[in-house]
């Protein structure tokens, strides 16, 4: 499900040539552009680490990811974001996949002043409480995903706020997801919008509300009634949510375009688009990715 069979073979860092520079008009841009995903010289990337910390939710020794900007200071505070990994994913997920360009979409856009510097913190999703617990398409496989926003906001997020120089406050802090992280990704962001100002769910998994796939039966995080962000003019509305999937993705089908409709049915503004030629795959993960960077520019005008 996390992996992403598609660009596995091409598991090599390129360097561009011509290192062109990102056109961008602030637009949605269905594909993420080569000279926004690829390795360049001169430009100086983060670097991924690992840590670990003890979540009082979970009440275990727990570990997370993390990428640092290039030249990390301390004398400088960043905002964060959170980017969670797919179901039977853990904390190693992004940063072992060379192929979502994470590294360099980050350090790209940063290079050339079109995103802030983030630090991007990359959890282990899978918040279980119990050591034999297991992931998998079942109610008792999938609570311990629906109650990692218990430990993201007790544990995980009061840790990072220690050990890094962070800007903190909703509009210092993002949260976006793959799959099963898009699911959790808008279960926490409509749970707790005085957190997070910015939201981007990447083909986001069935089960925010209650449905069926071929999976399994859904119960559901919320009621399809309770799935609606805070209205214009209040403190808690989202600066930016976005809700994107490939145009063919074989995974999550039409969930992610059912979350529109009811977002738009409700009026809970956000901005949709499919990508094109992406099943459920590192080529829908760029393109989200790369447009939330973006977007949260452009609404920070
Ligand atoms: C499901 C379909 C897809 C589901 C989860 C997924 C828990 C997640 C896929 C992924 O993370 O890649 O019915 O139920």
């Amino acid at each position: 499900m996390s992996e992403n069979t598609e660009n596995k073979e091409l598991n090599v860092e390129e360097t561009v040539e011509d290192n062109s520079t990102i056109e961008s008009t602030g637009e949605i841009v269905e594909k993420c552009p080569i000279s926004a995903s690829e390795k360049k010289s001169g430009v100086a990337y983060g670097e991924y680490g690992h840590d670990t910390y003890f979540s009082k939710t979970c009440n275990m020794e727990r570990a997370y990811s993390f990428l640092l900007p290039a030249n990390y200071d301390e004398n400088k505070k960043y905002p964060v974001m959170y980017l969670l990994h797919g179901i039977f994913g853990d904390e190693n997920s992004f940063p072992s996949d060379s192929n979502n360009k994470i590294k360099e979409i980050f350090g790209n856009l940063s290079s050339e002043g079109r995103t802030r510097e983030w630090i991007v913190i990359m959890p282990n999703m899978f918040a279980k409480d119990k050591p034999e617990q297991a992931p998998g398409f079942s109610a008792e496989g999938v609570w311990p995903y629906d109650n990692f926003i218990n430990d993201l906001v007790n544990d995980l997020m009061p840790t990072v706020e220690e050990r890094y120089s962070v800007l903190t406050g909703r509009d210092n802090t993002a949260i976006a997801g793959f799959s099963m992280g898009g699911r959790e990704t808008l279960y926490i962001s409509v749970s707790r919008p005085d957190l997070f100002s910015f939201a981007c769910a990447i083909a986001p998994a069935p089960g925010v509300v209650p449905g069926k796939d071929n999976f399994m039966v859904h119960e559901g995080t919320i009621s399809e009634e309770a799935f609606v962000y805070p209205k214009e003019g209040d403190e808690n509305e989202l600066k930016l949510l976005i809700v994107c999937a490939g145009d063919h993705d074989s995974v999550v089908g039409k969930f992610p375009l059912s979350y529109h409709t009811i977002l738009e049915g409700n009026g809970s503004k956000h901005i949709w688009f499919e990508v094109p030629g992406a099943d459920h795959d590192n080529t829908a993960i760029k393109s989200g990715i790369y447009n939330f960077l973006i977007q949260i520019e452009e609404c920070s005008k």
